[in-house]
């Protein structure tokens, strides 16, 4: 492979082409008309246009990305995560025009991508299973009876869903008719596929998944786990590796399952096995078929670089190491900063990075894809940056990670930084009790906004406006200077 493709903008598309640059392998950005002054359009070799700023019409227009990778010679896409990342056709489409898909085989990715199939498909390996339905259900009688079997409370899934999209727990027999009628509209309306099945509804549970990384000369091996429940709405807000509640034990286990679930659909590439862990036992939900965004800890405390691997695998090599030779090293923590308001619902809030300063040093590591003086765009996720950090513990990087947070300087959006801190700062997260119901048990809003005099809010919103003058003068002259950039490497091609 000499050209790849990066399908993907902002951190992730800067991350992947980091890699492929220390492989010596050429890069081509795509771009939608909102990034057109990216960090991942000035980083790439050669970067092209792909469309007006809504993702359907750039980051989603796969055939469009298939013909420019033609035009360019390029003989691999990577992903990313999101956008194309886990769609079957787009990557049975990339191999008919003979270029690698790097990810696994389409018929993977459909085994998994169903959550039936994926259940059926683990059967032969004894993996543990939360006790539920065999296969789809569709009426009120069926559902009865189910859970007559497995007792209340239920948590109804959409076979095609995941990531927690089209859930509905049900407490009593009596609330199957109302929210089995609406689960399968619903997910007929938002997946094409009306498909849902029962599960018993594990209402105090950890989410614990596991790395993996397959060849196509059958090395299935495990990057052990990364711990990811403090969530809020099933989206991630903390991760870390390794997960306080793991035993050496339990880990290998956990570990050797998450391997049998990928062989059980030939699988190859990265890819994360998702369970859910509960007074000491755990059960395989899911197999997320992509990198994910919170894969840096596990690169932090195994010193794999994985997007190199996930290019290795994809050119047909087998990994270069093996299961004995992997090992935890410390422990990391990933906060995921987010352009959000937490003290307003965390609304996403858009507006420009007036003020940009990363944290640095030993151990810190920021996957970011923005630069000061830069809007953060309303069009796709407003995931500001990833901070990782490494330390020799637990307790130390908890301590690295506070530090971090304080030296980051972010004025011109909210961000989630304080809520981290909050979190960070919990007896609940620093005993490592938490589950997925922390942000729900243990936030509230005013936490964040801490009660100031009235002489300080006057003295403040002085300093405050003149600053914003300053600001307001530097942007202007910012924006001239910004005029004569032109994205010279650019190929727009009609
Ligand atoms: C569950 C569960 C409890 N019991 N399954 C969320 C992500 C997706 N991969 C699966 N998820 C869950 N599955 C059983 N059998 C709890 C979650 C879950 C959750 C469910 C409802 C509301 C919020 C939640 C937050 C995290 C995990």
């Amino acid at each position: 492979m000499k050209k790849i493709l990066v399908a993907n903008r902002g951190e992730i598309a800067l991350r992947v082409m980091r890699s492929c640059r220390e492989m010596g392998i050429q890069t081509v950005a795509i771009y939608s008309e909102a990034d057109r002054f990216s960090p991942h359009v000035k980083f790439a070799d050669e970067a092209v246009c792909v469309g007006p700023s809504p993702s359907n019409q750039s980051y989603l227009k796969g055939d469009r990305i298939i013909e420019i990778c033609k035009e360019l010679g390029v003989d691999g896409i990577h992903p990313g995560y999101g956008f194309l990342s886990e769609n079957a056709d787009f990557a049975r489409a990339v191999a008919r025009a003979g270029i690698i898909f790097i990810g696994p085989s389409p018929e993977a990715m459909e085994i998994m991508g169903d959550k039936l199939s994926s259940k059926a498909a683990v059967k032969k390996y004894k993996i543990p299973l939360v006790p539920g339905s065999e296969g789809a259900i569709d009426n009120v009688p069926q559902a009865l009876k189910v859970g007559k079997e497995i007792g209340f409370p239920i948590i109804i899934k959409a076979s095609a869903g995941g990531g927690g999209k089209g859930m509905r727990i049900v407490e009593k027999a009596d609330e199957f008719e109302e929210n089995l009628k609406r689960a399968v509209s619903e997910a007929e309306s938002a997946f094409g596929d009306g498909s849902v099945f029962l599960e018993k509804y594990l209402r105090i549970s950890k989410h614990i998944e596991i790395q993996v990384l397959c060849d196509t000369h059958g090395n299935y091996l495990y990057l052990f786990e990364r711990e990811c429940s403090i969530q809020r709405r099933h989206q991630k807000v903390i991760e870390e590796a390794p997960s306080s509640v793991l035993t050496p034990e339990l880990r290998k286990k956990m570990g050797e399952h998450a391997a049998n679930v990928a062989r059980s659909c030939n699988y190859t590439g990265a890819g994360t096995v998702e369970f859910i862990y509960a007074d000491g036992e755990y059960y395989f939900l899911e197999m997320n078929t992509r990198l994910q965004v919170e894969h840096p800890v596990t690169e932090m405390v195994t010193g794999v670089d994985l997007v190199k691997e996930q290019i290795k695998i994809a050119r047909g090599e087998a990994i270069s190491f093996q299961q004995e030779g992997l090992a935890i090293n410390g422990h990391a923590i990933e906060v995921r900063v987010y352009a959000e308001d937490p003290a307003n619902n965390f609304l996403p809030d858009i507006g420009t990075l007036q003020v940009y300063k990363k944290p640095t040093g030993p151990g810190v590591r920021v996957d970011d894809g923005f630069e000061e003086g830069m809007s953060i765009p309303i069009y796709y996720d407003p995931m500001i940056a990833k901070l990782v950090v490494h330390g020799q513990n637990r307790a130390d990087a908890i301590a690295k990670m506070k530090k971090a947070i304080d030296e980051y300087r972010i004025i011109g959006v909210e961000t989630t930084l304080d809520f981290c801190q909050f979190v960070l700062a919990h007896e609940e997260f620093t005993s490592g009790r938490f589950n997925t119901g922390f942000v729900k048990d243990h936030f509230k809003p005013e936490y964040l906004t801490a009660p100031v005099s009235k002489e300080f809010e006057e003295i403040a919103a002085i300093i405050a406006a003149v600053a914003l003058q300053q600001k307001e003068n530097e942007l202007i002259n910012a924006a001239a200077a910004d005029k004569k950039f032109s994205p010279w490497k650019s190929r727009l091609i009609e």
